[in-house]
């Protein structure tokens, strides 16, 4: 059975970006692969958290991995900072990786020149090496992501192209990985500014529709979701990026496609439309919140991460000791 691995960060409540762009694909992925889904702690803290909440958002993130349907019998749900060779891979990953290709990497280009330079830490650069780590260490053939994703991975396969390459005397050490964007999804845009992409730490909460939202909550935002004023609905993200974004998030919250919806609301205005969309999403959402909270205390969900973190330290703790001795760290062993 081949493997994915994929990770969220406890930086905030996923929102429905992070949902239909990557964690909505693990529910149907987990029954064909051989599934690892991590809570990437270790990748929030390159920038400022608070202790407390951060723990919080941890437990959280992996009540909802559990509510929205991924099953611990068949994937491994962890906690990255509880397995420790993700964080001494990454340091090997970061060593075979020049400071050029860091510098590249638009997602750092971003979130660097939000802050000011003495304030950007040295981890939100190397945060791809980290992710890096993340991945190979489960020797991954897939990676189900969103799009802004995608730059990282090509940095995750030329890193494996390298080591194998350099460390392999023929033979394959490291999986190479590809990666799972889906068709429709892979960037949700924010509420308020179409171009730009949904974030869980935008400052702007009006920007987007976090899994936890109450439903009064999630009705208001999409109603004042930004869109145009021609009023008729259309799916060009080009001249109509706002109705465009609602669209695509209709379609990936039931079974009707763009399309589809076009027809429907061909003679409505976008009052109704944005009623329907937020019962569409309320009904998604609200089961997926119940469980969320039943889970988000109990016993049951620290077993799971506790049997999960055994299970990942297993896989992880072998690709990292093939690592460690095909570069010459330590004694062989
Ligand atoms: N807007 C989005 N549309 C589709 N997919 C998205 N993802 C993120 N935003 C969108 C995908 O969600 C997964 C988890 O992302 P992450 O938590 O690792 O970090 P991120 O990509 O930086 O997501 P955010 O929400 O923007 O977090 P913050 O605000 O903390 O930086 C990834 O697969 C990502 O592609």
């Amino acid at each position: 059975m081949k493997t994915i691995f994929s990770g969220i960060q406890p930086s905030g409540t996923p929102t429905i970006g992070n949902y239909i762009g990557a964690m909505k694909q693990f529910i149907d992925l987990q029954e064909s692969y051989t599934s690892y889904f991590c809570i990437v702690d270790e990748h929030a803290i390159t920038v400022q958290q608070e202790p407390l909440k951060l723990r919080q958002q941890t437990k959280s993130l992996a009540a909802l991995y559990l509510a929205i349907g991924l099953n611990p019998k068949k994937a491994t749900i962890f906690i990255q900072s509880e397995v420790s060779a993700h964080a001494e891979a990454a340091w090997i990953v970061q060593c075979n990786t020049s400071l050029g290709e860091l510098e590249r990497m638009t997602q750092f280009k971003d979130k660097s020149a939000k802050d000011n330079r003495v304030r950007v830490s040295a981890g939100l650069l190397t945060y791809p090496p980290l992710m890096v780590a993340d991945i190979i260490l489960y020797q991954s053939d897939l990676v189900p992501v969103g799009d802004d994703q995608k730059q990282h991975l090509e940095l995750t396969r030329d890193f494996v192209s390298r080591f194998n390459n350099k460390y392999g005397n023929g033979n394959q050490l490291l999986t190479t990985p590809e990666v799972n964007i889906p068709e429709s999804g892979g960037r949700i845009m924010s509420l308020q500014d179409p171009l730009k992409k949904m974030s869980k730490s935008d400052e702007n909460k009006k920007s987007f529709i976090s899994m936890l939202d109450e439903p009064t909550v999630i009705r208001k935002k999409i109603k004042s979701a930004l869109t145009d004023s021609s009023g008729v609905i259309e799916y060009d993200p080009e001249n109509k990026p706002g109705i465009s974004n609602l669209l695509t998030i209709y379609a990936s919250f039931t079974d009707f496609s763009i399309p589809e919806l076009v027809d429907r609301y061909q003679n409505s205005g976008y009052g109704q439309f944005k009623e329907d969309l937020g019962e569409a999403v309320v009904s998604v959402l609200e089961p997926i919140q119940i469980r969320h909270n039943e889970l988000i205390d109990s016993e049951e969900l620290d077993s799971i991460l506790d049997e999960g973190a055994i299970k990942a330290r297993m896989v992880a703790d072998k690709t990292l000791l093939k690592m460690r001795n095909a570069i010459g760290l330590g004694r062989k062993r």
